[in-house]
């Protein structure tokens, strides 16, 4: 890819450092609040649901998820290929960044347990947390559509677990989780927020249109939902062209609910934008 196609994101070298030692970069806004509507809408259409103002009586507090549903809905690609977007991934770990794809659409996500998304999930343990030969540079990119104060948006991050973590931390979320998982078979899983003794946490209360770029490696939770308006998430991910990236796509294709063969057409212009993540081991169908 040549260097005329890239311009240049707002980072500064202290938001970069920050980057790498808290694990996550915090873009606010992204989107316009207009713009943040219009995927609001895009969400709500996927969904069949009717457009705002009426589509949160319709919704009406449930939760709805795509998983890929960026990669696999068309209306979607211009996230995929947003121009700030992509120079901040490339401010944040280089130029050479790939489509991983780990994508998803959201409507009122719950609050969520204590985890990391990428594949080898516990700490230090498996090729993700191997860089002796190649950076882990994966990320997961979180755009938020909803205001904090109407439906209690957020995403709760622990900085800095992506290079380290204390047994106490762990046996801390292993025992915030367990109760998590007890209060949610009940149904009450909104009575639990993300609380954290043994290592400071950050929430990040969302307005409509931020962006949270985040290590995959970074352990986070979805905040607790409330409030009269749905909250609504888009989600995708980047990587740097090595093989961490091939593990973490490769890791999500996996499950059933992903989509092992990219959309031709999305395909095509991935490859046109330098975007393209090769792998050797993928089959191609027609
Ligand atoms: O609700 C959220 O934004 C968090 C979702 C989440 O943790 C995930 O998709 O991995």
């Amino acid at each position: 890819m040549t260097n005329s196609r890239i311009i240049h994101a707002a980072i500064s070298a202290k938001d970069k450092t920050t980057f790498e030692r808290d694990g996550y970069h915090l873009v606010r806004p992204l989107f316009s609040e207009e713009e943040a509507a219009h995927w609001r809408n895009q969400i709500n259409a996927v969904f069949d649901f009717p457009a705002e103002p009426d589509a949160a009586a319709k919704i009406a507090g449930a939760t709805h998820t795509l998983a890929d549903g960026v990669t696999t809905t068309e209306n979607f690609w211009p996230v995929i290929f947003n121009e700030r977007l992509l120079a901040t991934v490339r401010a944040l770990i280089g130029n050479e960044i790939r489509y991983t794809q780990h994508s998803d659409l959201h409507i009122n996500l719950p609050g969520g347990r204590w985890h990391r998304d990428n594949a080898n999930r516990d700490y230090g343990v498996g090729p993700d947390w191997d860089e002796t030969e190649q950076p882990y540079r994966v990320v997961r990119v979180a755009i938020y559509l909803s205001d904090h104060n109407e439906s209690n948006s957020s995403l709760v991050v622990l900085p800095g677990s992506h290079r380290r973590e204390t047994r106490r931390a762990r046996t801390e979320y292993v025992i915030w989780n367990k109760l998590r998982g007890f209060l949610r078979r009940r149904g009450r899983n909104n009575l639990l927020s993300h609380h954290f003794l043994t290592t400071p946490r950050h929430v990040l209360r969302t307005q409509p249109g931020d962006c949270v770029i985040f290590d995959q490696r970074l352990m986070h939770a979805g905040g607790v939902i409330h409030g009269p308006e749905p909250k609504y998430a888009i989600y995708l991910s980047f990587g740097i062209d090595n093989q961490h990236s091939r593990n973490h796509r490769a890791f999500f294709l996996d499950r059933p609910t992903y989509s092992p063969n990219l959309p031709v057409a999305l395909r095509a212009r991935l490859s046109e934008n330098g975007l393209l993540l090769e792998d050797a081991s993928e089959t191609i169908q027609p």
